[in-house]
Parts: C-alpha cells; sequence; structure tokens
C-alpha cells in the first residue's frame, strides 16, 4: 500500500480538492479487499434484517446507481481489520492537514453492469459534523473507466462550496441550482486502474458516469471526520441512541461508533 504522500501530490489536493493515488494497492493488496470487499457485500445483502443497504427496492433508481453497503467495518471482522488500519489514517490526515483522524463510515460501492450514473453531489452535507476539511478515500476493485462509470469531479469547489446540497438524484444536474457558477467548470474525469485510490474533500463536487458495459464497477470506500469535529444536529448514520443524547456542538469522541484511527 503506498501511503507515502510526495508535496506535489498535498498541493494538488489541497488545490484541487482531490487526487488520484496509482497503484496503491499491490497485486496482493488489490485480491484481498476485492475478496474482503464482495463477502462483507454479500453477507450484507442476504442479511434481510441488517438494513444499511440501498436494495429494498432494487428497481428504484438510486438502487441501480449502485448498491450501496455501509458500515460494513461493524458486521465483517476482515473489513474491520482493513478500515482500522492506521496508514490510511494517516494519508487521509497527511491531505487533509489534520492531526487526528476518524472513521465516520465505510461504504462499498459497487455500480452494478449498466448502472445508473451518480449525479453531481457533496459530501460532507449529508453528515453530522461539518468540516472544511473531511476526506473520502475510493479505491477501484476493478478498472474503473469512462464507460463504466468513474469518478468526476469539479476542481476547486471545495473553496467556494456552502452546504446547499443536490440529493443523487435522476437530474445529474441538480447540484448547479445552488452552485450556477460550477457550470463554467471543466469537470475532470479520474479512470482508476483496479487497486488505484481516489481521495476527495467532502465538499468537493463529484458525481459518476453510467456503467455502459456488462460487468460490475466496484468501489470501496471510506469517508474521514477530523478529529475535534462537533456534533451538527444531523443524524446519518449515527446509532439512534447515541444520536438522542448528543447535544449540537458536542465533541464527537465516541471510540466505538467513530474509531480514531491514526492521530499524528
Ligand atoms: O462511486 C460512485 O459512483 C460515487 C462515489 C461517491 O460519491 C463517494 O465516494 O463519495
Ligand atoms: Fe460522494
Amino acid at each position: 500500500m503506498i501511503t507515502e504522500l510526495a508535496a506535489s501530490q498535498i498541493a494538488f489536493y489541497r488545490d484541487n480538492g482531490f487526487v488520484v493515488i496509482q497503484g496503491f494497492l499491490n497485486n496482493a493488496e488489490l485480491d484481498h479487499w476485492r475478496c474482503t470487499t464482495q463477502e462483507a457485500v454479500d453477507q450484507r445483502l442476504a442479511d434481510t434484517n441488517a438494513g444499511l443497504s440501498n436494495q429494498d427496492d432494487p428497481d428504484a433508481f438510486y438502487a441501480q446507481v449502485f448498491t450501496q453497503c455501509i458500515k460494513l467495518a461493524d458486521t465483517h471482522k476482515g473489513m474491520r481489520e482493513l478500515m482500522l488500519d492506521e496508514r490510511l489514517g494517516k494519508l487521509a490526515g497527511t491531505l487533509a492537514g489534520v492531526d487526528g483522524i476518524r472513521i465516520w463510515h465505510d461504504q462499498a460501492l459497487f455500480k452494478p453492469p449498466f448502472g445508473n450514473p451518480t449525479a453531481w453531489h457533496l459530501d460532507n452535507p449529508y453528515w453530522s459534523f461539518s468540516s472544511q476539511d473531511a476526506i473520502s478515500i475510493w479505491v477501484a476493485l476493478d478498472d474503473a473507466t469512462k464507460d463504466n462509470g468513474c469518478l468526476y469531479y469539479l476542481p476547486g469547489t471545495h473553496k467556494t462550496a456552502s452546504y446547499q446540497n443536490a440529493g443523487i438524484g435522476q437530474n445529474q444536474a441538480d447540484l448547479f441550482k445552488f452552485y450556477p457558477q460550477w457550470r463554467e467548470l471543466a469537470s475532470v474525469g479520474c479512470p482508476a486502474p483496479a487497486g488505484t485510490a481516489v481521495l476527495h474533500n467532502g465538499l468537493t463536487a463529484h458525481g459518476a458516469g453510467a456503467n455502459m458495459t456488462n460487468g460490475p464497477r466496484r468501489a470501496m470506500t471510506c469517508a474521514y471526520m477530523p478529529d475535534g469535529s462537533t456534533f451538527n444536529g444531523i443524524r446519518n448514520v449515527l446509532p439512534e441512541a447515541y444520536f438522542a443524547a448528543l447535544k449540537v456542538g458536542d465533541l464527537l469522541d465516541n471510540d466505538v461508533v467513530n474509531p480514531l484511527i491514526w492521530h499524528g
């Protein structure tokens, strides 16, 4: 796993709000991530009581954007071991320029064969904390191409984003209703051979194309919260009892719900 960064990669990330790390996983690691993720997803989908997948109505538009399985580290031991890796925290923290990284949530995102596009959106407005330094990692488990739904970014949008957001709905362009000035920006596609990591700021506008191929486009991702972040009133994936006990402004420092995986 390549977790040492060149100064130019950090500078690119800070400027553009995303960065691509080619060859992030070696072949053996890729094989392990792919098997672990597929097993964790299969297990989750077989468990009808688990919730936390978007496949209840498989014909819904959103169900065909990707199969989304959240917090697999909570239900799969092998995934927990992958996600708690301190090196991932250091990588995310170094790019973000923060001194501690907690897991917000992991999620597998499998765009199915002939799947729908992922509409332009921001991530951080969905979450229970608001931070300019939130960051996610997206690891390609298959070659992600412009044919099967690789990620696209609008460079630099993390610098001008507010917390207005569009849902990942049927209109690719709903986000531009809130940010009409972003229509002028040229999007950057990020083809990602399997094993590549793509990281983005939680306020960078991003989306993905449709999958026009007959194969899946599988990715394993994790969203990170800078240590020291506070509750903003949104429940998102917080457990019910924890959410009920929180007041806006409380420190989100529960080591079970949001494990601290790295501290500088
Ligand atoms: O995989 C996709 O299609 C979208 C990924 C995404 O929105 C994310 O990782 O935040
Ligand atoms: Fe996203």
